[in-house]
C-alpha cells in the first residue's frame, strides 16, 4: 500500500471497473485495492464479474484483501459515491437483487450513464452476447433481422444448458482455448455490443467480460471495454469534462509520485 499512502487522490467524474473475480485465486485484489485507495469519483460502476461465485462454489477462497476491496467500495458508497452494481455471468446469482437500491448503492442489469458533455452510454457486462458472437457466422448469413431473435434465443440456450448441468458457455474461456481465433472473437464481440448500442440509440457502450480493455469507434458508437483485474488491471475513467480514458494501473502506479519525493526535488 506504500505507493498510495502519500499520494493525492486522482479525481474523476466516473470510474468503470469489471471482472475483478474476487473469490478466485487469480484476482489482483492487491492492485485493485491500491487503485480504489488512489482514486475518487462521483460515480463508480461495477460492470460485472466483480465476485466469482462460480469459483467460490468450487472452493472457499476469501482472503483479507478480497474482503477489503468489498469494504472499500461500500465505504465509497457511504461517503457519497454513487455505486452501480451490474452483475455478470460469474456473479449471476446477484441478478436476483436487480432493482435494489440502498442509498448510494443500486443494482441493475443495464444502466444508461450520461457523461458531463451530454453523451449517453449503455452500461452492461456483455455476457448477454456470447451466443450471438458464437453464432455470428450464421448471423451474417441470415442477416440483421435475426439479431433480436438470437438475443432472445441466447437466454433460452443458457437456461437449457443449466437445466442439463452444462457449464455456462463463456466467450472469455472460449477465447483462451482458441487463441488463434481470439482476435476474430474479440472483434465480433465488439461489433455485437456496438450493434446493441446503435439499436438503443445511445452514443456509446461500456462493457467488460472479455478481459480486453479497448476504446474505439464502431460505426456511429464509441465502444469502451474497461478490461479486468485478473490480467490487465485496467479501468475506464470519465474526466470532469466528459472525456473518457483507459487507465492501466500497473503503469499509473509507477508514475504516482509521493508528495515527499516531489517536495524533495523542488527543494
Ligand atoms: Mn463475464
Amino acid at each position: 500500500m506504500a505507493v498510495v499512502e502519500n499520494m493525492r487522490p486522482l479525481r474523476y467524474r466516473s470510474i468503470f471497473i469489471s471482472d475483478a473475480h474476487l473469490g478466485f485465486r487469480g484476482a489482483r485484489a492487491d492492485y485493485l485495492l491500491e487503485f480504489l485507495e488512489a482514486t475518487e469519483s462521483e460515480y463508480l460502476y461495477l460492470v460485472g464479474d466483480m465476485l466469482d461465485i462460480w469459483e467460490m462454489q468450487k472452493r472457499v477462497y476469501w482472503p483479507r484483501e478480497h474482503a477489503l476491496v468489498v469494504r472499500r467500495i461500500m465505504e465509497k458508497a457511504w461517503n457519497g459515491t454513487k455505486v452501480v452494481y451490474l452483475p455478470g455471468n460469474h456473479d449471476e446469482a446477484m441478478r436476483a437483487y436487480n432493482g435494489s437500491v440502498l442509498d448510494q448503492f443500486s443494482m441493475t442489469d443495464q444502466a444508461i450513464h450520461t457523461t458531463a458533455d451530454g453523451r449517453r452510454f449503455l452500461v452492461l457486462h456483455g455476457d448477454q452476447f456470447d451466443t450471438v458472437v458464437k453464432c455470428s457466422r450464421l448471423l451474417s448469413m441470415l442477416g440483421s433481422r435475426s439479431y433480436g431473435l438470437l438475443l432472445r434465443a441466447n437466454h433460452w440456450v443458457h437456461l437449457v444448458r443449466r437445466v442439463f448441468g452444462f457449464p455456462y458457455w463463456s466467450l472469455a474461456a472460449h477465447v483462451k482455448y482458441r487463441v488463434k481465433n481470439a482476435m476474430a472473437y474479440i472483434s465480433n464481440f465488439e461489433e455485437m455490443v456496438a450493434w446493441e448500442a446503435t439499436r438503443q440509440h445511445v452514443d456509446g457502450v461500456v462493457c467488460g467480460h472479455i478481459h480486453y480493455a479497448e476504446m474505439r469507434s464502431v460505426g456511429d458508437v464509441l465502444y469502451c471495454n474497461d478490461g479486468d483485474w485478473v490480467e490487465s488491471c485496467t479501468s475506464l475513467a470519465e474526466n470532469h469534462d466528459g472525456s473518457l480514458e483507459l487507465l492501466r494501473w500497473a503503469e499509473l502506479r509507477e508514475q504516482a509520485r509521493p508528495d515527499e519525493q516531489v517536495s524533495a526535488r523542488i527543494a
